[in-house]
């Protein structure tokens, strides 16, 4: 409930390995418990009301079928790097309270992206159930339902961020990374439109800007950017120091996990690339550069941030044998 303190959390900078997994895991706990409150604060005003009820009503439906299921990878790196970011003794009820909240955030945003993206893409399965729009009844009403999720990312930082002084800095970064997001859509639209994926435009330069664009900005750079204004480090410098690494990072992570997943799409487009690049050896080197490029950005680019940051991060996508 509202008054209930979210459990203390302490930085995982002076934790060995198993103390790490024991916060991650606490954090992920606190953080799905967060949920019911996102669900209730965007619902309870709306829900009796004789005009909107109805529709506040659907909202409802709509945010628990979609914001939940996934990993909250995302959300939670708000989570974590707001507690690596912020001394333990400003880590109060409140702004722990405005941390979760924040991550719930970066889960709508990707839960509008996901939405909208389905319908785009025709897609069937989203997170081992039906798409949303393929649900019976629901159509491309659920246009609507993605705009509604956008339009909750808002109303949740008026509501817990108002008062902050970061809160224009997150504002101007949502709006920021939904852009570039939709750039990225909108390149990945005109490369490979469907039914027709035309190799020759298909370069593995512009599959890396299709990626960057698409992913690298809202799932790595958001959370960690987001986290960063909390805790009052608002400098350019730092900002485009964090962002480098992490765009690195998220092209990575992108790349890694088309390779090796089933879905027929997914398939598609790393066969792609991979016939565009040559050889499945060429991926190993890939992540080998990418790793080294990573580390060699972390040891110029983390200050004055905890390079733990990043490697923490790291050290959840590149799952190299040594
Ligand atoms: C999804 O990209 C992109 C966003 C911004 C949600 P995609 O269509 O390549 O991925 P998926 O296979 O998850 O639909
Ligand atoms: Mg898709
Ligand atoms: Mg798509
Ligand atoms: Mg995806």
């Amino acid at each position: 409930t509202w008054t209930e303190e979210p459990r203390a959390l302490y930085s995982s900078l002076r934790m060995n390995g198993d103390q790490k997994l024991d916060a991650y895991a606490q954090a992920r706990q606190d953080f799905i418990q967060h949920f019911p409150q996102i669900v209730k604060i965007l619902t309870e005003d709306g829900m009796g009301h004789p005009e909107t009820g109805d529709a506040i009503a659907r909202l409802k439906e709509v945010l628990e079928y979609n914001a939940v299921g996934g990993k909250y990878q995302r959300g939670l790196t708000v989570l974590i790097a707001f507690q690596e970011l912020v001394e333990p003794r400003k880590q109060d009820a409140a702004s722990l309270r405005r941390a979760l909240t924040v991550g719930w955030c970066v889960e709508l945003l990707q839960a509008f992206f996901l939405v909208s993206d389905d319908i785009m893409d025709s897609s069937l399965t989203r997170r081992g159930q039906i798409c949303w729009y393929q649900k019976p009844g629901i159509g491309l009403d659920a246009i609507n339902d993605a705009l509604l999720l956008e339009a909750c990312i808002y109303r949740l930082l008026k509501v817990y961020c108002r008062e902050q002084p970061y809160y224009l800095n997150l504002i101007e970064l949502f709006l920021q990374s939904s852009y570039q997001t939709e750039i990225g859509q909108t390149l990945d639209l005109i490369t490979a439109p469907q039914g027709s994926v035309d190799l020759s435009r298909f370069t593995e330069k512009r599959y890396k800007s299709i990626v960057k664009y698409k992913t690298a900005f809202y799932s790595f750079y958001l959370p960690v950017a987001a986290a960063m204004y909390m805790a009052g480090i608002d400098g350019e410098k730092e900002h485009a120091n964090a962002k480098k690494i992490l765009l690195e990072m998220g092209e990575f992570f992108q790349i890694q996990e088309n390779y090796g997943q089933k879905e027929a799409e997914k398939v598609a487009r790393v066969k792609a690339l991979y016939e565009e690049l040559n050889l499945p050896a060429v991926f190993m080197q890939y992540e080998e550069d990418s790793y080294s490029r990573l580390m060699s950005l972390i040891e110029q680019c983390a200050s004055p941030l905890p390079p733990a940051i990043f490697l923490g991060l790291a050290h959840k996508i590149y799952k190299r044998k040594k």
